[in-house]
Order: structure tokens, then sequence, then C-alpha cells
């Protein structure tokens, strides 16, 4: 191939949210605007993982990843990368990206420095909807901010970049390498089974015998809602075949482009089919639910865990885990390094961590921050409200990975009850059993999607104002409710990296309270279009008896003052939010 330089001018808005560059797909077929966020970053990168490097490129499938790849492709040749990955059909789910940096080897010992993950995650797809694209390094984790601050500061003074347009579109459909002859040397392109690396990571992290034995019929039932994301490339190998799931637990467990229409992101709102399975419903279907369930976002990397008629807080499920990991999870047989959580998330991993004397950090938003951590040897377990949990097998959430912990810890707990008449021990006991041991961490979120970007600001900069004085706040909030705590401080979130030093800061704006309540605000950057603002609510409950209680019911004091002294309806003209979770 010949490689040519195409001029280019800079394109506004390329900057990278919480997780890569996130728009509109017609934002994205732009002439250039692809083109010039991927030269943006191979321009931030070191030339060695450049040049002669190997590159991971795939993701969740969406609509247009398969023009995507082929662009990416052309580009990567022409900037003399050496070899490119893709797992078939451009299918590898964000934890599969990481697993495959960290752990691929191809056939001549080479292994891959970054990957280009195709995807806008939880964002509904289609032609009029998302794509997005972010760039993960050899950790296996995603771009830190010094690496994205300098792609972002390329897209604003790119005048061109390379590309071969005359390589042919390589089959990502089937298996195997396509070579190609080019100005610097060889350059080859493999298509790879996008579940094998994944799969073999697992059979190591878990006692896959022992989640066989649970899986079996009759007594436990199970259900796995991949809302047609990546997951289902991934659900049918471990749940069915290997673990020995019934073919009907799977629900949309095959990917589509537009994930069938539906918005993939698993929670009370979007997942229905699997809400309603479990006895969620508004309606009791008839049937009797599943012991448990799952569901995971577009690229894989979240989950939601139900047990029957039940929901469990990602905030309480990564504490969960990491309480019971070290009995019910070979990886973690000699125990954890450390847990960490993303500041909005609530405070129950900290009172698990305290009573293991484990150490614990709390980092901003975005699962990037954990990735130094976890490199140092601190972190083992760590987890995010957003329904994020993981570990330092990767360096990214791990959906599946998260409901096998689950499984792992329910087939632990039920060694001995799984013959005979023994009562099972479900996944409501274990969480209603946490609580009783370390107390409860109410918890819900309150999002507000699509906001006039500017009334939004407003919003933030009326909340950091009040700031100043806590006095004042707290005449406010004894004027709008009596029976709530005193506001011991508020401030805004400010992160400095304990391995590199590195300081992030406006991590969102917190008001603590004196009994350990607390309320967050902050705004999303994982969004396409205007604004979203986030609430995050939170109450702190040790007394046993008062454990139980239904969670927007015990939160609503502080929700209602929450709205109150933050001005929503006022600044954003929205009596409710979009989605309670
Ligand atoms: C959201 C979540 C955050 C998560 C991020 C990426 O970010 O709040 O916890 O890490 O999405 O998840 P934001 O900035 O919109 O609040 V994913 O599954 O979209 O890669
Ligand atoms: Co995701």
């Amino acid at each position: 191939f010949k490689v040519s330089l195409v001029s280019t001018s800079p394109i506004d808005g390329q900057k990278p949210g919480t997780s890569g560059l996130r728009k509109k797909v017609k934002v994205f077929k732009q002439p250039n605007y692809l083109e010039n966020f991927v030269q943006a970053t191979f321009n931030a990168l070191t030339p060695e993982k450049v040049k002669g490097a190997t590159l991971v490129v795939s993701g969740d499938g969406r609509y247009y990843s398969k023009d995507a790849v082929q662009i990416i492709i052309k580009m990567a040749a022409a900037n003399g990368v050496r070899r490119v990955w893709v797992g078939k059909n451009t299918l590898l789910s964000t934890p599969a990206v990481s697993a495959v940096i960290r752990e691929r080897a191809g056939a001549d010992g080479s292994k891959a420095t970054g990957a280009f993950i195709l995807t806008a995650s939880h964002n509904p797809g289609g032609p009029t909807e998302d794509f997005g694209i972010k760039y993960n390094m050899e950790n296996g984790g995603p771009a830190p901010e010094s690496i994205t601050d300098k792609i972002y500061e390329n897209t604003k003074t790119i005048k061109e970049y390379p590309i071969a347009e005359d390589l042919p579109n390589v089959d990502i459909s089937s298996l195997g390498v396509t070579s190609f002859e080019g100005p610097e040397g060889k350059f080859d392109v493999e298509v790879f089974d996008s579940a094998d690396d994944y799969v073999k990571l697992m059979k190591s992290i878990f006692d896959f015998e022992s989640i066989r034995k649970l899986l079996s019929p009759p007594k436990f039932t199970f259900c796995y809602d991949a809302l047609h994301g990546v997951a289902g490339a991934y659900a049918h190998r471990i749940f069915v075949e290997e673990l020995g799931a019934q073919e009907n637990s799977l629900l949309n467990c095959t990917p589509k482009e537009d994930f069938g229409g539906g918005h993939p992101d698993p929670n009370l709102t979007y997942a229905k089919e699997l809400v309603a399975r479990m006895g969620l419903g508004k309606s009791e279907t008839g049937v009797e639910p599943p012991e448990f369930g799952a569901a995971a976002d577009g690229d894989a990397d979240r989950n939601m865990i139900l047990g029957k008629r039940f929901f469990v807080t990602p905030s309480d499920s990564v504490a969960i885990i990491a309480a019971n990991a070290i009995g019910a999870i070979p990886y973690f047989s000699s125990g954890l390094k450390g847990v960490a959580r993303s500041m909005p998330t609530s405070a129950a991993l900290d009172v698990v961590a305290k009573s293991l004397k484990l150490k614990f950090f709390e980092v901003p938003t975005g699962w990037k921050f954990f990735g130094n951590l976890m490199d140092a040897g601190m972190c083992s377990v760590c987890g995010e409200e957003s329904f994020g949990t993981g570990s330092d097998h990767i360096r990214e959430k791990d959906g599946i990975w998260a409901v096998l912990a689950w499984l792992s810890i329910l087939a632990h707990k039920n060694k001995e009850n799984l013959d005979g008449n023994s009562k099972l021990v479900t996944v409501e006991d274990i969480v209603r059993q946490h609580w009783a041991t370390y107390g409860r961490h109410y918890y819900t979120r309150y999002d507000y999607e699509n906001v006039d970007a500017a009334k939004a600001k407003e919003l933030m900069e009326h909340l950091v104002k009040l700031q100043s004085s806590i006095p004042e706040v707290n005449k406010i909030v004894k004027g709008i409710c009596s029976d709530v705590a005193n506001v011991s401080s508020a401030d805004e979130f400010e992160y400095k990296d304990p391995v590199d030093g590195s300081i992030s800061k406006h991590q969102g704006i917190r008001y603590l309270f004196e009994d350990g309540s607390r309320l967050v605000f902050r705004l999303s950057g994982t969004g396409s279009e205007g604004a979203t603002i986030r609430l995050y609510i939170e109450q702190y409950e040790k007394d046993p008896s008062k454990t139980g209680r239904e969670s927007q019911e015990a939160l609503s004091p502080l929700v209602d003052l929450a709205l109150k002294l933050s001005k929503m309806q006022e600044f954003t003209g929205r009596s409710a939010p979009t989605v309670i979770t």
C-alpha cells in the first residue's frame, strides 16, 4: 500500500470525557471527524507505541463500528503500526480489550501496547444515536488525564494525517491474518475470537466447578440479560457452555448494532425484561422468579445484580464482594491488597475496609483513577455506584466478572445446601446479613439528562457559592427540614493520586453531614448532548432494627433538601429526574 497525507483542520469539541469521546453518529460521520481524533491520539503517544507496535481495535459492535474499524486500520498502517488485532465482527467487550492487552500473545510472541475501544457504553446506538471511541494504554486501562489532555490539545492544532487509502477493506467476519506490504515493511491485521482470552482469564480467577454445581438444576435458578450488547458474545460461552446454565436463562444475548432499539443501561428503568422476570415489575408474571438475575451495559463493563424480587445497590455490591472475596474466590485466597471506590459511591465499602483493616482509597469518578493504584499493588477490588465493579485482574470494570463474583459467593455459602431439603442462602439473605453486620447506607441517584448546559453550570456555581458559609447553609437546611443532621463541611472534591502525585480538581460538589449523610452534585462527562446533572444522596444507618426500610422513603427528607438547596427546578425547569437509580 501507499501512504497519502490528507490535509485537515481542527474540529471543535473533541475533548475526551469521563470515558473517551462520545457523540452522535452523524457527528462522527462528518469528514475527518474520526480521522482527526485518531491522529491526535497517535500524536499523543510516544513513537514506540505507534511505529512497529501492535494495537487492538474493537468494541461493542454498535452502528458505525464496521466503518470506523476500517478507517482506523488504514490510518494505523500509514502511521507505521506493525499489527492490528480485531475481535471477530469488531466485537470485544471493554473488559475483554483490557484482558487482551494484558494477556494475549501473537503467534510470534508479540504483545499489544494499546487499544482503540469503539463504544459509547450504555448510550443507545444506531444511525441517530451515539458512537464513541477511547484509547487504552499498555496496562490495559483507560488513558490517564495527562494523555487525554494531550489528545485534546492535538485536536486543536491538527493539520494533516497519513492514511493508506488504497489498502483494501479487511474481512472482519472471518478469523485469520491478512498481511500487507507498505513503504515501511509488513503490516498485519489479525481477526481473532472475541471470547477465548477472556474466558481463559475468568477460569483462572474463579472456581468454575463450584459455580457449575450451583447452577445445575433444580434448586438454584439464574437469568442474564445482555440488553443486546457485546456481553452476548460471552454469555453463551461462559454461562451455558462452561457453567451449564439453561439456554433459556439468557435474555437479549445476540449483540445488535442498535441494541434492539433499547437503551443498553443495566438499571431498574432500562432492563425491563429482566426486571419483570425477577419479580420486580409493576405486576407479577405468575411465574416464580429466578434466584439470581444480572444485566450488562452495551460494552459489558457494567453490571446490575438482582435477587428474587430484590435489587442490590451497586455501592453495596462492591462492599459485599470485598467482604466475602477471600473465602469464595480463589484469585483472592491470599488476601486483598486494598479496596477503592469513586467519590460519589456510598461509604459501604469504607466500613468493610475498616473492619477488615484493608487499605482504602476514594478516587474521582471514572475507572482510569483505579489503574494507578492497581499497578502499584495497592488495590484488589473497586467499584462505582454507577453499576461498575471490578478487580486488579484487568484495568477496566468488568460486568461478567461481577456476576461470577456473586455466583462464587452464593456457591460458597450454599456448599452444603444444594442437595436435599435445606434452604438456600439467597441474594437477599446475603445483603440483609451484610447490613446487620456493617450497617446500611441508604443510597439513591437522581439524573437530570439533557438539561440546558448554561443552566446546569449556573446550578453548580450556585452550589459552590453556598459552600463559602457553613452556618448560612445550616440556616437554609433547618428552614427546609428540621429532622436532618447539620452540615459539617462542604467542598469540591479534589484528588491527589498517591502514586504519581497528579492532582484532579473540581471532581464533584459535596455537602457532608454530621451523621455521615452526604449530598453530591456532579455534571456527567459521558453525555453526547446538553448537560446531565447527577445528584447522589446517601444516609448511614447503624441501628440493625432500622436497616430494613424502603430506600426512597428513608431518603425522602434528604432528597427534598437536596432539590431545594440546589434550586433544581428553578434552574433546570424539571420537576422530576429523567432516571432514578
Ligand atoms: C458515568 C458514571 C461513571 C462511569 C462512567 C463510564 O460517568 O457516572 O461512574 O465510570 O459513566 O462508564 P459520568 O461522567 O457520566 O457520570 V461506561 O460503562 O459509560 O464506560
Ligand atoms: Co460501559
